[in-house]
Formats: C-alpha cells, structure tokens, sequence
C-alpha cells in the first residue's frame, strides 16, 4: 500500500529522512500513516494542529550507559534507554525489553505502538518503552541482580507511579522487575506502583502474568465467532515459548484447540497430541532451558531445528508471540495454503506487511498486535489501579476485567474500520481506534507542553 495523502506523504518522508537508519520505528509509523489516511482527510484540524508530525516525535528520549561487574569481577558496559513517546492520556506506560538486538529503532517502534494500544484499552495510560542490549541468557541470578541495580540507578531519575511506569518484556520477567523494585525503592525510600508485573507479595496484580496470553486468545475468540466458529477442535501453532506464548497455549487449550507447534530462537518443537504449558512454564520459568529439552519430558514430540520452520507446520490458526518480523510474506502464502483460516499478533510487529498483505489479500481473519496482544498492558492498567487503591482483586475479578476490555477493543477496531469504509480490516480499525482519543487529548491541550 502507498500513502496518497500528501500532509502524511510529507509527514512521513521528513521522518524517513531523519531516521533513515531505524527500519523498524519507520516500518511501525508507516503502518498508522497508510491506515489513519481517511481520518486526516476527514478532520483538517489533524494537519492545523500538527498531529502527525508530533505524534511520530517522542516527547523524551533516555540514552545512558550501564556499566556493572560480573562474577570475575570485570567490568561490563551495556546501553540503556527510555522512550517517553507520548503523555497525551495518561504517564508513560510500557516494557523494559532485555536482548542483544535492541537499539533505539526498536525501543522507538515499540514505543510507538504502545501509543495506540494503550489507548485501546480504555485505560488512562500514554505510551512508553525502554531496554537494553544487555543479554540474560547464560547469565547468573547475581549478574542479573547486578544488572537491574544499574540499569535502576539511572532509570529511577526518570519515572515515577504518576510519570512513567515500566514493566516487562523480552528478558524482561517477574526475576528482573523484582530487582529493578527493590533498586528503585532503596534510592528513593519509597514503595510505590512504580512498576508493574511486581510480585504478588509486593503489590504485584493476580493474572498478569496470564494476561497477555490470554488476551490474545480472548480477542482471537471474537474474531472467530464473527467467521461463525469457535477454538473447539482448532490446530493452533504458537510461536515462541515465553511469557506471552505459555499462556497463550494455556488459554487456546481451554477453549478446546490443541497447540500442536511452539518455538524458541533455536528451533520448533511439534506435538499432535497437544502441547503441555506446564511443561513448557517448567522448562523456561523454572529450568530457563532451551525448547528442546521438551522431548525429554514428552516423547511424543519432535524437536527441528531453526525457528522459521514451524510455519510450514499445518494449522488452523496462528498466534505469532516470539518477536518482531519473524513472520514473511512467504511464510504467510504458506499458512493460507495449508489451510489457516485466523491469525492474532501476541508478539509486537511479529508479520512483516508483506506478510499482512498475504493474510487480508486471502480474505482470512487478521488481529494486528495494537489490539490483540494489548491485555498485557492492560492488565498492567489494573494491577496500577490496585495499587492506587491499596487494595488487590481476585484472580476471578481481574480475569473478568481483562475478558471485557479484550471484548470491547475488539468491536473498537470493528466500528472504526466499518466507520471508514474498510469493514473486516482490523490494522485500520486498531489504529484509528487507538488513534482517535489520543488526537482529541492532544488538541485540548494545546502545543506547547
Ligand atoms: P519472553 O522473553 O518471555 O519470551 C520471548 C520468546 O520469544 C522466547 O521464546 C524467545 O526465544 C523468543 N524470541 C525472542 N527474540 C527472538 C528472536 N530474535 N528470534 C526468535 N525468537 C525470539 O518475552 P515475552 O513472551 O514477554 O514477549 C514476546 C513478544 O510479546 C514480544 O514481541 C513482546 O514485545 C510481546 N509482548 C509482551 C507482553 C508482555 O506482557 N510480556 C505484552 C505484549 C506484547 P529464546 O528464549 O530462544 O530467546
Ligand atoms: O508490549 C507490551 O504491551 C508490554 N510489553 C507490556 C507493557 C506493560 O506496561 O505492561
């Protein structure tokens, strides 16, 4: 698809031309540019006020060193940053991703889209994202701690419960964030809901560490029972075997699908008996082991090498939840061809257009990541709300919550792509749903903040 309108056309190559060497932070804002295309030209304040061109601009961008001391006592140096991207509706809010790729273009195209997800959800939450390039595998729990302790010490001048509240994301689990608490609480003798994902002996919310997984099924649901179906008796292929892809697996299963495939960077495991989660929670939560390691506990499934393979892996419905671009426009030929009829994004950016293209071109259902993975987040929302509240809610009641946001994100993205002329395109309804609020809250304040 081509951007036409030329306010976005010249929006978006001045953007190009400053950031020319961050591809996925342009590959995300050219997605919201091509899909809010009706909107500016519906609304010329959009282009009076400048909406475009400030909402592609972060607000503030954090760039610092961490240095820390591993167990030979040497000296390491990683990068840190944080990406306050935009405030309009709420403090900044989202993940801290630890792994050797990230650079800023990740963290700014994470931070981007956090934007519009977390206007979807209905809670007062701006959009936020921040990591490093500091990588946990092989790493001892006291290298971790060592870490988290730094990579804080500098954070901490930057957030706060009613500024910017991180939380997790790859690398990035309930070990990290307990860390990091305990970093920030020390340096500021203060307990606060600074974080989320917290543990819950310390103001951590029940179900979040379900949530993100869930909600993706949740949402998958709702685009299934528009198509007249439902999980029961689905093959699902999940990507990944992290926090996302374990309760996604938990969750499918439930509703009566039967996880076949899971991944990790290495390669694919496959099951057509089913894949356990408790397995999977035991080897990556408890063991931090590799995927593998499954046919040791289960000797029905077969382990393959290289991750791109488990697409080829037959199946009625694909959840992508590893990373962003893990799935090509040839992968997603492929997926049609052997049948899949649903496809939801756990992970963020997980397809490549080419790959979105592929999924609408064939007609099957598509739920973009914004929406679909968007119950983590918030979750987060209302592990904050608990904490503001100083009270904490039943599992039941949180699930129920998160149930009903899922619920209503999904006829969100449905109204505003019917709204717009492009019933049944869910990337077009998440990103002017999400879009919307954030604009109107940036125009009644006023430019200069
Ligand atoms: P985890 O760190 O728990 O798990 C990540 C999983 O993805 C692992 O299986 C990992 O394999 C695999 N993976 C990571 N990087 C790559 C890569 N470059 N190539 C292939 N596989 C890779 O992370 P989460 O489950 O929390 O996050 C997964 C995705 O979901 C991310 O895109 C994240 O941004 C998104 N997300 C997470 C939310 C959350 O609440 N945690 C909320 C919304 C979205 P390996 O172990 O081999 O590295
Ligand atoms: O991408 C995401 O939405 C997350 N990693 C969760 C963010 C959060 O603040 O819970």
């Amino acid at each position: 698809m081509s951007l036409k309108n030329a306010y976005l056309c010249k929006v978006y190559e001045g953007l190009a031309q400053r950031n020319a060497h961050e591809p996925e932070f342009l590959q995300a804002v050219r997605e919201v540019f091509e899909s809010l295309e009706p909107v500016v030209e519906a609304r010329p304040e959009i282009e009076k006020n400048g909406i475009m061109e400030r909402i592609a601009e972060p607000e503030r961008i954090v760039n610092f060193r961490v240095s820390w001391v591993d167990d030979n006592g040497k000296v390491q140096v990683n990068r840190g940053w944080r990406v306050q991207f935009n405030s309009a509706i709420g403090p900044y809010k989202g993940g801290l991703r630890l792994h050797p790729s990230v650079n800023q273009s990740i963290i700014k195209f994470l931070g981007f889209e956090q934007i519009f997800k977390n206007s979807l959800t209905g809670l007062p939450m701006g959009g936020g994202k921040g990591g490093s390039d500091f990588d946990p595998k092989g790493k001892s729990d006291n290298e971790i701690m060592k870490f988290c302790q730094s990579f804080m010490t500098e954070l901490s001048k930057h957030i706060g419960a009613d500024t910017d509240v991180p939380a997790g994301d790859i690398g990035t689990g309930a070990r990290e964030i307990g860390y990091m608490f305990g970093q920030y609480k020390r340096l500021r003798n203060e307990f606060t809901g600074v974080l989320t994902g917290k543990g819950l002996s310390y103001g951590g919310s029940l179900a979040r560490t379900e949530a993100t997984g869930y909600g993706v099924c949740y949402y998958m649901n709702e685009m299934l029972k528009d198509k007249g179906t439902s999980f029961a008796g689905k093959t699902v292929v999940i990507s990944g075997s992290g926090n996302v892809a374990i309760y996604a697996n938990q969750k499918a299963t439930q509703l009566g699908g039967k996880v076949i495939a899971m991944s990790d960077s290495n390669g694919y495991i496959v099951d057509e008996n089913g894949i356990d989660y408790k397995v999977m929670q035991e080897i990556k939560e408890v063991k931090r082991d590799r995927i593998k390691t499954y046919v040791n506990y289960v000797p029905t499934a077969k382990y393959v090498e290289g991750c791109r393979g488990i697409w080829g892996v037959k199946c009625d419905i694909a959840l992508p939840c590893a990373t962003q671009n893990e799935l090509n426009g040839e992968e997603a030929k492929q997926l049609v061809a052997n049948g899949c009829i649903a496809v939801a994004e756990g992970a963020n950016m997980p397809c490549t257009p080419e790959a979105v293209e592929a999924f609408q071109s064939a007609g099957i259902a598509f739920g973009p990541a914004k929406a679909a993975n968007a119950g983590g987040v918030a979750t987060s929302g209302l592990e904050m709300s608990q904490n503001s509240q100083r009270l904490s809610w039943t599992f039941e009641e949180v699930d129920a919550k998160l149930h009903q946001i899922m619920v209503n994100i999904y006829a969100a993205c449905k109204d505003a792509s019917e709204r717009y002329g492009m019933s049944g395109n869910l990337v077009a309804g998440a990103n002017i749903a999400g879009f919307e609020k954030v604009c109107d809250a940036m125009i009644w304040q006023g430019v200069a903040y």
